[in-house]
């Protein structure tokens, strides 16, 4: 039975909400900056986000949505000042606190540090987005709790291809095994999946509800805190875990532990 070392967030969805009304908000915003009348409505940006990355994400409604769209520039390059711009303007609204994280993300954050876990981060998003977002929480110097922070375009392809889990992984230098991964959407879980990271919790968030997580062991709505308890959405580990989500009340390190246990032992206690 491999011993639980580290455990590895994605970023939006999962530790802060920020899909909705984070990079939407801003890519509207980067938009209006570029003189572009261009409005990506809630319902167009949740069928956006199959495609994960900003640029990617551009590109893709481009091609669906405007494709007598002809920039001046190369269309590379256009690309890529309009998704700075967005950067940009996303680094902002983070700034200003616009969006927090979310619950109980800081407790268990916290007590895992304290326990000597180690803690890495696996996202799409770009690195100053992940800058941005935990130096606006409400505990200083929360982004170096991270011993890795795997981010953006550092792998060749991004979710749902394995690549980012994988390097984090290498960068740990430890096996699947000995991690517990944290995730919000089905790109995501597909991603850590393909990186061998079985022990996998799903935190459902604004646009992913619907989504499919097969192979995911278990699905909350959110990690919780004690006065508010997450809703267990389903899993193959759900009902070993339920006594003792419903005695602990949130999702503490006790249950993430157990959860890494069901996986890797078959048993929840
Ligand atoms: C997150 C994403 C990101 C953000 C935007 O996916 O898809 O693209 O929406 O980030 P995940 P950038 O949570 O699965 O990692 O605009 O910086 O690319
Ligand atoms: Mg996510």
């Amino acid at each position: 039975m491999p011993e639980l070392e580290a455990i590895i967030f994605d970023v939006d969805g999962t530790l802060a909400d920020t899909e909705r009304d984070g990079h939407r908000v801003a890519f509207n915003a980067a938009f209006a900056d570029a003189g572009l009348d261009w409005e990506w409505s809630v319902p167009l940006y949740g069928e956006l986000l199959r495609v994960t990355g900003g640029k990617e994400r551009i590109r893709t409604y481009l091609t669906e949505h405007r494709p007598d769209f002809a920039p001046l520039e190369p269309l590379d390059a256009f690309i890529r000042k309009l998704h700075a711009r967005k950067t940009e303007r996303f680094a902002r609204m983070m700034q200003e606190g616009v969006i927090g994280l979310r619950p109980g993300v800081l407790r268990l954050l916290a007590e895992a540090r304290e326990a000597g876990l180690r803690l890495g981060i696996a996202t799409t998003t770009t690195p100053q987005n992940v800058t941005a977002l935990l130096s606006a929480a409400p505990v200083s110097g929360l982004v170096d709790w991270f011993e890795v922070i795997g981010a953006g375009d550092v792998v060749a392809a991004k979710k749902p291809a394995p690549d980012i889990y994988q390097l984090v992984l290498q960068r740990l230098e430890l096996p699947a095994s000995a991690c517990v991964a944290v995730e919000d959407s089905d790109n995501g879980v597909r991603a850590a999946l393909g990186a061998g990271l079985s022990a996998l919790l799903v935190t459902l968030s604004s646009y992913t509800g619907r989504q499919d997580f097969s192979g995911a062991a278990l699905i909350l709505d959110g990690l919780g805190e004690p006065a508010a308890a997450p809703r267990l959405v389903e899993g193959p580990c759900a009902r070993a875990l339920a006594p003792l989500l419903a005695a602990r009340g949130c999702v503490d390190l006790e249950v993430l532990r157990a959860l890494h246990r069901c996986v890797y032992a078959g048993a929840a206690g």
